[in-house]
């Protein structure tokens, strides 16, 4: 009897095929929820399975990323859990450079907090045990773009989506000794101000997203090594990007990093 009630398994590489193709020829997708269960182990196992086509196509691991992790951002999408994807440096996008739109689907930009580890992070850590991890901190930008339709999805969707991840900008690096758990951020697009927040809104303190990120990792099938680059999550809402958008962060005392977005749709 236990056995008709089990569900059936979900094919991780078809939904993780999907989704890669989804990114590449820029036509998103329904949500994977949509038609079937997927628990939140599946959806780590896609997100796994959908890294594996970028390092296929010889992009490298460079980091993590968490998301979900201010009242803001869990506001805006509606999901208050964090949540745990995976960074490649083919996602690096150069401070001071510059982007196509027509590389993405409908991308989002977001003021965040990044980390620069010297020693691998794991299990049930304190926030100094994490923080004595960390090489430099940096004020960062994260472009995200969901391969769902109108940006639209569950906890499961988003994290077999790699929870959205698609470029990130690293401004100047910093000793981690100064102080961050409360400085002033503000995001301006073409000079105006369009978000402003603290990095106090990143869990309170953003070295609690390391926190986060140590025990989400053994859930997501994952291992945070020395090297990496963690981003903390955004302190805002995130704002869509424009054609001809001049994109830039300013994080009190540890400064600033932007872009600008092509003027055409043009493909370099
Ligand atoms: C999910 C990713 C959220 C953040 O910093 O909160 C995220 C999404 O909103 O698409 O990266
Ligand atoms: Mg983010």
């Amino acid at each position: 009897m236990a056995r008709a009630s089990r569900r059936l398994a979900i094919d991780v590489a078809k939904h993780a095929r999907a989704l890669d193709e989804a990114m590449t020829s820029g036509i998103p997708l329904p949500q994977l929820s949509a038609g079937e269960a997927v628990t939140l182990v599946d959806a780590y196992r896609i997100q796994m399975a959908l890294v594996e086509h970028r390092l296929n196509r010889q992009d490298e691991r460079s980091g993590i990323k968490l998301g979900l992790t201010s009242r803001a951002k869990a506001a805006q999408m509606g999901i208050a859990e964090p949540i745990y994807g995976r960074l490649t440096d083919g996602m690096l996008i150069d401070d001071g450079g510059e982007i196509t739109l027509s590389a993405y689907i409908q991308p989002r930009v977001e003021p965040e907090i990044a980390f620069l580890l010297k020693a691998p992070l794991g299990g049930p850590i304190s926030v100094a045990q994490a923080m004595a991890a960390v090489e430099a901190i940096a004020p960062a930008i994260e472009v995200i773009d969901s391969r769902y339709r109108d940006f639209k999805f569950t906890l499961a969707d988003v994290v077999a989506d790699n929870c959205s991840a698609a470029g990130y900008l690293l401004g100047p690096w910093h000793r981690p000794d100064i102080d961050i758990s409360n400085l002033g951020m503000v995001l301006e697009i073409d000079g105006r101000p369009v978000q402003i927040g603290s990095s106090a809104a990143i869990l309170g303190h953003p070295a609690r997203s390391l926190v986060q990120a140590a025990r989400l990792a053994a859930l997501a099938g994952d291992r945070i090594q020395a090297g990496y680059i963690v981003m903390a999550g955004s302190a805002t809402a995130a704002e869509p990007l424009k054609v001809g958008a001049a994109v830039s962060l300013s994080v009190e005392t540890i400064g600033r990093v932007g872009f600008r977005v092509a003027m055409d749709q043009q493909q370099q």
